[in-house]
């Protein structure tokens, strides 16, 4: 607790500094862009020294858990296609695993729910300032990056979700630290059931040291790729892109 505390407040007053207030047209010039952009860079260093890049995301008991797990952004994906896999329990679903791997993958879901898996009760905390603790279950991410052999070139993975606001499809990303940490998993299960509809059905990322968008739901992609630059307007997430939040949303 007091760690915790006490990485908050180094990195808002590493943060105060840079941060520039207010909503002027200065403030979405180029300049300002870039200032935000070496905070954020800053914020994820010092948080990455401080607290090692393995530390885990606190876990909770049984108990803990909140009665009620509110559903946020989509509750489905409003396509022809995401209806047909979920109307036949996703049998025809495969996870896509590519871009710069040695061995691109179509995984079903009773495949993935074979392999080895992961059971986490954590604390989701969305950046509108609501939070709630749920157990959920599901596949490393870092034995899918294995099993696909991730080339070194490799930065980023990119988690394609089947949603959309609009035309503009939600996808998220993350670099290999926190790919490879050992709570992100791409999880099937929530609260001892297979992931409901509108919590991701039938995969949803879970990032558990990043604010929760970046816990992509939908997920039917996840690709290895060297730059961020050229995937949509480059930012690396739906949300980075509108201009509202950080790419790197540690806690
Ligand atoms: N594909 C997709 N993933 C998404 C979103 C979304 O709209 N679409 N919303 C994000 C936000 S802002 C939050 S807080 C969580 C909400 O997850 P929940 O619906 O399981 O509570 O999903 C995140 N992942
Ligand atoms: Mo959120």
């Amino acid at each position: 607790m007091s760690i915790a505390l006490s990485r908050r407040r180094l990195i808002g007053t590493l943060g105060a500094g840079l941060l520039v207030s207010g909503c002027d047209s200065w403030s979405r010039s180029g300049r300002v862009q870039a200032l935000l952009g070496s905070a954020e860079d800053l914020t994820m260093g010092t948080q990455r020294l401080i607290t090692g890049e393995a530390t885990l995301g606190r876990e909770f008991g049984p108990a803990e858990m909140s009665p009620v797990f509110r559903m946020n952004g989509n509750r489905t994906a409003d396509t022809p296609e995401y209806r047909r896999m979920l109307a036949n329990g996703f049998a025809d679903f495969r996870l896509v695993v590519d871009g710069l791997v040695r061995r691109p993958l179509a995984i079903p879901l009773d495949r993935l729910r074979e392999l080895p898996s992961r059971s986490q009760i954590t604390r989701h905390d969305c950046v509108e300032g609501w939070s709630a603790i749920g157990q959920w279950r599901g596949t490393s991410l870092a034995l899918l990056l294995d099993a696909a052999g991730v080339l070194d070139q490799a930065r980023y993975i990119v988690f394609h979700c089947a949603d959309s606001f609009g035309s503009t499809p939600y996808y998220e990303s993350v670099d290999m630290v926190d790919a490879r940490h050992p709570q992100t998993i791409l999880a099937w299960e929530m609260n001892g059931r297979p992931l409901p509809e509108g919590h991701g059905a039938p995969l949803r990322a879970r990032i558990e040291r990043q604010l929760g968008y970046k816990h992509a739901k939908f997920v039917m992609r996840v690709e290895a790729v060297a730059s961020l630059d050229r995937i949509y307007g480059g930012r690396g997430g739906y949300w980075e892109d509108v201009g509202v939040y950080a790419w790197y949303a540690g806690i």
